[in-house]
């Protein structure tokens, strides 16, 4: 069968589905660049059957038609990180191990040396070597896709070893999207601005394939920027925006700093959205109430991961209680149980368990990692928890410390220890998520040096990491320590660590 996604776009045909950085696109344009895309993916073949596909492009229609081509061909999407230096996208090449990786020029260079080494095939889109858009109509046939084909891979960082590979199927991106377009009415006459990273479920799932599933407009910045976005906000034209807390707090920041006729035109404009959501971290209650004071918008905040989609959400119409994440999503299975498994009573504190069509299939050839994350009768374990109250879920944390939230980017403290480790100077190390009123979570890191090196600038570790992680995961802070506080079992106390920190 031909997937939903694409058959609801020719109903959709020369309705506008993209404003984005190269241009403004319909349905019908994106539809037929996808297929040539897809040709030129198939290369004569009938089918990718699943073989994975990298790609590595900015924002925009290029990324978008390469994604829809990836899904067209019968292949697996695997977005790469924008901001991945190469280490960390060697990474997923050699984990996700392609069939071909789609670059753009904007960003060949960070990883054209990679894929030669491995000897993958290499497409260019976007820019004058772009695969032709022309002759999209006389292309073979495009595959026949089951509900049950895996669709889409997404990398994330876990309380064991390096990102696991998140891979979900057709099947489950729609109802991830079905259950969202259910429950914030989604219609084809909304139009969103999209600036968040497209290689997580935010962005990917809740604004852009949310949107073209409704035969809306999505607007793509190619990057967030306070004033861009306050910018388009005062234009007054669009229905929904979508954004984590830090983002919504460098907003009100930027709203303060501006002068009062500024302020006026940009709050007016705010006004006529008809939702604004936040997701991926805590929504401070003082950020709500602001945004509110400001915007007149009362923030919908609902909770979500990558192995699942959106789980909770505050209702559209209705009560929107700050600090809650509302319930479960339509068709999302959703129950707190405490440590024997067992469900917990309202008021009492349990872990997160997910069940149903919006559950991932499983981690990228991790069989034990994926056995481990769910209960024998087929429950996702999250690892995060909750407590219900009057019926409205409040998060309560994670179960691990060792898993941090700075930006709405979740990071991994042991894989960051590791990669210090790696450093000549280290002899031991630990790193800790530290409260932060910008960031939710600020990465730090306590650094003990080996008895040989005398001393060490804390900047030499950042520019270290910087070279093997991704951005977001490199510390803020780094501290020269004597020695790692810890516990009679020999074991690194965090909490205390934490404390250096304050
Ligand atoms: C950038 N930096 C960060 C982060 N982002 N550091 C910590 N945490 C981050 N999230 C680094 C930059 O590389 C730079 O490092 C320094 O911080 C300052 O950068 P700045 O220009 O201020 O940051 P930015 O580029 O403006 O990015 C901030 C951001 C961005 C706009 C808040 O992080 C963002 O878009 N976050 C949203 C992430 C997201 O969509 N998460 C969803 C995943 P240096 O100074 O060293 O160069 S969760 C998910 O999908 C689930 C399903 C869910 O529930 O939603
Ligand atoms: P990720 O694994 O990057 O998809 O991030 C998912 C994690 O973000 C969840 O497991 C939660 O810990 C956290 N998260 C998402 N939404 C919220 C929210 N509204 N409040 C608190 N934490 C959240």
């Amino acid at each position: 069968m031909t997937l939903r996604l694409v058959d609801r776009a020719r109903s959709w045909d020369t309705r506008t589905a993209l404003a984005a950085p190269e241009g403004t696109f319909t349905y019908r344009q994106l539809l037929e660049a996808s297929a040539a895309m897809a040709r030129t993916l198939l290369d004569g073949e009938p089918d990718l059957r699943e073989g994975r596909v990298c790609f590595l492009v900015p924002p925009g229609w290029e990324y978008v038609r390469t994604q829809w081509g990836i899904w067209r061909a019968g292949g697996v999407a695997v977005p790469l990180g924008v901001s991945h230096p190469p280490a960390e996208l060697a990474y997923v090449l050699d984990d996700a191990e392609p069939d071909a990786v789609v670059v753009h020029p904007a960003l060949e260079e960070r990883i054209a040396g990679e894929v030669r080494a491995r000897g993958i095939r290499m497409i260019r889109v976007g820019g004058p070597h772009g695969p032709e858009l022309v002759g999209a109509r006389s292309a073979p046939h495009l595959p026949e896709l089951s509900l049950e084909r895996r669709a889409m891979m997404l990398y994330t960082s876990g309380t064991t070893g390096r990102p696991k590979g998140v891979v979900t199927t057709h099947g489950n991106i729609e109802a991830q999207v079905e259950a969202l377009v259910e429950a914030w009415g989604w219609q084809a006459d909304d139009r969103i601005l999209l600036h968040l990273p497209l290689h997580h479920v935010h962005g990917i799932v809740n604004v852009l394939t949310c949107a073209l599933w409704s035969g809306a407009v999505c607007e793509v910045l190619p990057r967030f920027d306070a004033e861009a976005v306050w910018e388009v906000l005062a234009r007054g034209d669009l229905s929904l925006y979508m954004a984590v807390p830090t983002i919504y707090r460098r907003l009100i920041e930027a709203w303060e700093g501006a002068d009062p006729e500024r302020r006026r035109r940009w709050s007016e404009g705010a006004r006529a959205c008809r939702l604004m959501v936040s997701g991926s971290a805590a929504l401070p209650v003082p950020t709500l109430e602001r945004w509110q004071e400001i915007t007149g918008q009362r923030l919908l905040e609902r909770y979500g991961m990558t192995e699942i989609g959106m789980g909770l959400s505050n209702p559209l119409r209705g009560e929107r209680r700050p600090g809650h994440v509302g319930r479960p999503l339509p068709g999302v299975e959703l129950r707190l149980v405490d440590e024997d498994g067992s469900p917990v009573r309202e008021g009492v504190p349990g872990e997160i368990q997910v069940r149903g069509p919006t559950v991932f299939r499983e981690y990228w050839r991790r069989s034990d990692a994926t056995a481990e994350a769910f209960t024998a009768d087929g429950w996702f374990r999250t690892g995060d928890r909750a407590v219900v109250e009057e019926g409205d879920y409040r998060i309560l944390g994670r179960n691990s410390v060792d898993i941090l939230k700075t930006g709405g980017e979740k990071v991994s403290a042991l894989e960051i220890e590791d990669a210090l480790r790696l450093h000549p100077a280290v002899r031991d190390c630990a790193v800790v998520g530290v409260p932060d009123p910008d960031w939710g979570e600020r990465v730090c890191a306590a650094v003990v040096l080996r008895e040989e090196v005398p001393t060490a600038e804390p900047e030499a570790f950042r520019a270290f990491l910087k070279e093997r992680l991704a951005p977001y995961k490199v510390p803020k802070d780094v501290r020269l320590v004597d020695d790692l506080p810890r516990n009679a079992m020999g074991k690194v106390q965090k909490p205390r660590v934490r404390h250096l920190f304050d």
